[in-house]
């Protein structure tokens, strides 16, 4: 074991030094960098008053950069290893062990007051030859079970989490095909929990997987193990959700999907968002990017059991996604010249993050929305109201109800040809609901009516673009979606 230690995170809500410090470089202004853009406050300062982590995977040759230092300095309050610590780097050769690579992002995480996320012990991909080619059962238990001691043991008591198994399904549901899953069957999931627990009884230990962001066969898979594996006393305390997404396509059942884990008993965190696009990148599918990492970032702060967010690599330039889907990128909150993009200002708003010095959860620059009021803003939507046939909206609205409440996720679309500069959704909600808590928008509820108007940086929305949007409310029976719905004062579709 190692000797550093686990950083004491709601102890943590002051300004860090670091993050001060990371401000100037050589006389430049590094995040925000754009010289227009207010500075805003450290994504992980407002992520401390949330008691959640703002986390991002770390390649350790690149903090030689000085752009990339500065924002891994500034902005973070937890670091993961994109590979240092994967099986291929830590044993390629079996009962050798090599840390060098995987202690400079330990080393890191320390340095900057960070927690430090484990990723990963078990995993199909990144092994070395000698495991995939191993044939007889006990022989591999006896290789994953060392495996497991050396490396979670190296680093118990500075690991908050491990990704103990990483990736076990395919996409319908079944087990994936692995060295693991032929020669040790469905079971070789819960040794590893048990084998990890040993090896760090302190570091959460979670099942983490990609396409699992929604409620679909896949989530519905690792919800029905997890639940297993509780029934049966296997330590499995936290569920990773990678969201390698594509912008538009936040899954609608997002946070929903995050409360039903957290009901079974787990935490849940966002492990590795990323938001591709076709590149060159458009303004418009920019903007998206930036309401979906916005979206992302409020469905984990709306699930109490949500430890954060992890943001797979800090820039365009060293993002794993162009080398696998061609043409497409930009998948990051900061361009490659180490430029803050609309999404960084996304998260910093869904965070609360304020200007440096100045004001709290402000209206970005740019941003044509001004303060919401309730009141539709803007240039609204050139239709008279209330003509379900001059609709220029669509609303989608699904609700999921458990014995007293329910959460509603709701999708707004603009379905005309002019940008929604603002926009205030209205409803009636059947009798016997309540609004509790909302998240994406600022919510309220007089009488029946309820309304929806748009958070600070989701108000733009271009024609053929979606915001979503959702809420928890209480119930006495009733918990059908509304009838109809409005946006700006026009019904929707
Ligand atoms: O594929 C994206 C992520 C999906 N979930 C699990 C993550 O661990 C995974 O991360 C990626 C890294 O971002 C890539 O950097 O995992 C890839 C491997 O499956 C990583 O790519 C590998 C390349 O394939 C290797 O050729 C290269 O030697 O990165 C290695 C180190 O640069």
């Amino acid at each position: 074991m190692r000797t550093t230690r686990r950083r004491a995170r709601a102890a943590l809500a002051a300004t860090s030094a670091a993050a001060a410090g990371a401000l100037l470089l050589g006389g430049a202004v590094l995040a925000p960098a754009q010289g227009a853009e207010p500075v805003r406050e450290p994504w992980r300062d407002a992520a401390d008053r949330h008691d959640v982590t703002l986390g991002f995977a770390l390649s350790p040759g690149h903090l030689a950069t000085p752009g990339y230092r500065a924002i891994a300095e500034r902005e973070f309050n937890l670091v993961v290893a994109e590979n240092a610590m994967k099986w291929d780097a830590t044993e390629q050769t079996r009962g050798t062990f090599s840390f060098g690579q995987a202690d400079q992002v330990a080393d890191f995480a320390e340095s900057i007051d960070a927690d430090l996320y484990g990723h990963t012990l078990v995993w199909h991909s990144q092994l070395p030859g000698w495991v995939t080619g191993i044939t007889d059962p006990a022989d591999l238990r006896d290789a994953m079970n060392d495996h497991i001691d050396a490396v979670a043991g190296r680093y118990a008591g500075d690991v908050v989490a491990w990704d103990v198994v990483n990736e076990l399904w395919n996409d319908d549901g079944t087990r994936r095909d692995s060295v693991f899953q032929r020669l040790l069957g469905d079971g070789y999931v819960a040794e590893a929990l048990q084998r990890a627990r040993q090896a760090d009884p302190t570091a959460k230990l979670c099942l983490n997987d990609y396409n699992t962001d929604g409620i679909n066969a896949k989530s519905t898979a690792m919800y029905d193990l997890v639940a297993d594996l509780k029934a049966d006393g296997v330590p499995v305390d936290c569920v990773g959700f990678q969201s390698h997404l594509v912008v538009g396509q936040v899954p609608s059942t997002y946070r929903q999907n995050l409360q039903r884990f957290a009901d079974l008993g787990v935490d849940v965190r966002i492990t590795e968002v990323d938001i591709r696009m076709n590149v060159p990148a458009s303004a418009a599918n920019l903007a998206q990017q930036a309401r979906d990492y916005g979206t992302v970032v409020s469905a984990c702060l709306a699930v109490d059991r949500c430890d954060g967010v992890t943001v797979w690599g800090i820039d365009d330039g060293h993002s794993w996604v162009p080398g696998v889907f061609s043409g497409q990128g930009a998948a990051l909150p900061w361009d490659a010249s180490y430029q803050s993009k609309p999404a960084y200002t996304a998260v910093a708003e869904a965070l609360g993050a304020g200007l440096e010095g100045g004001e709290p959860t402000p209206t970005p620059t740019g941003e044509p929305t001004g303060e919401p009021t309730g009141e539709p803003t803007g240039e609204p939507t050139g239709e008279p109201t209330g003509e379900p046939g001059d609709a220029d909206c669509a609303a989608s609205w699904s609700v999921s109800s458990w014995n007293t409440g329910h959460t509603g996720s709701v999708t707004l679309t603009n379905t005309g040809d002019t940008a929604w500069a603002g926009w205030a959704m209205t409803t009636t909600l059947p009798a016997g609901q309540t609004l509790q808590q909302g998240w994406s928008a600022q919510w309220s509820q007089s009488g029946s009516t309820l309304t929806a108007t748009n958070a600070a940086w989701n108000g733009s929305v271009p024609p053929g673009t979606s915001v979503q949007i959702g809420y928890n409310a209480s119930h006495t029976g009733s918990t059908a979606a509304p009838a109809a719905v409005s946006v700006n004062g026009a019904a929707c579709s």
